[in-house]
């Protein structure tokens, strides 16, 4: 597929979308992320492709959203326009696993990106922050809400508050991001890690994806309960007993529904 802002290919069951604004340091505009919405569509209509990742370039996964574009904005405008925000839970309510794979800069609307996706995997050189305060605005699309459960109270106000930036190791010391790799290994390693996902069995992947996103949005009983249901319901899959015939016969299973 030809786009302007983004790459999008395949990469064997992995689907892969590359943010490149690079004048820009990938900032986001609506038309970047028209793109990438599309791209995210294609991937989840595809029975070829089992998780999907996004990333940008060595230097910035991407700035935040596109300060020129909507600094002369006015409430009408934001509000009306319901500028980049718009459409802004597509990630969320991508059923296929997304994983971020972010060297360089997170920023604003960059970490709420990452943020949004199921698993973010950052580069040694990997930055993480919210500096909306500098530019007079807030947070718009999921940072005060999703920092906070990542990585606790203190730690998001201190970063909503003071705008400092967070590095990797602090980030996976802090639960915000899953595996810190060698910044030139971190395609090929996020690439691996959603092959690995990708060779499951997709119905069981997509089960444990709505599984642990409960957790963020509802109460604990809620959530268990919601697992139990699943967890009974994955009884029903074919992938199931193939899964459990290969560990008892001792052979790698073979699933059917990937
Ligand atoms: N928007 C537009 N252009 C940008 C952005 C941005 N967010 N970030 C960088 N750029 C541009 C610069 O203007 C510059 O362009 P030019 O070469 O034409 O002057 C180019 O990218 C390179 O940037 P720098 O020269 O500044 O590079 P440095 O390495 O010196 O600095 C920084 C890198 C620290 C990342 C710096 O560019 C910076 O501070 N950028 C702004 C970061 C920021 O404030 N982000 C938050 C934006 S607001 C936001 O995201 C609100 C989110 C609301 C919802 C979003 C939904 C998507």
């Amino acid at each position: 597929m030809d786009y302007t802002n983004i790459v999008a290919e395949t990469r064997g069951r992995v689907g892969l979308i590359t943010l490149n604004r690079p004048k820009a340091l990938n900032a986001l505009n609506d038309q970047l992320i028209d793109e990438m919405w599309e791209a995210l569509d294609s991937f989840e209509a595809d029975e070829g492709i089992g998780a999907i990742v996004i990333t940008g370039s060595e230097k910035a996964f991407a700035a935040g959203a596109d300060i020129g574009a909507m600094a002369s904005f006015s409430h009408m405008d934001a509000y009306k326009g319901d500028y980049i925000t718009r459409n802004w839970e597509r990630v969320k309510t991508c059923r296929k696993p997304v994983i971020a794979a972010v060297a360089g800069f997170a920023l604003g609307g960059g970490c709420e990106l990452a943020m949004m996706c199921d698993m973010i995997i950052a580069a040694e050189n990997a930055k993480f922050g919210q500096p909306e305060i500098k530019l007079g605005i807030l947070p718009g699309s999921g940072g005060t809400q999703r920092l906070p459960r990542a990585i606790g109270k203190a730690k998001a106000m201190d970063m909503c508050l003071t705008a400092r930036m967070m590095d990797a190791a602090e980030a996976e010391r802090a639960g915000l991001v899953a595996r810190v790799v060698p910044t030139e290994r971190l395609l090929d390693d996020a690439l691996a890690i959603a092959t690995e996902i990708a060779s499951f069995s997709l119905p069981v992947v997509m089960m444990i994806k709505e599984s642990v996103n409960r957790a963020f949005e509802g109460s604990l009983n809620e959530g268990l309960l919601f697992e139990r249901r699943v967890f009974h319901a994955a009884f029903g899959l074919e992938d199931q007993k193939e899964g459990m015939a290969a560990f008892v016969e001792k052979r790698k299973p073979d699933f059917k529904h990937r």
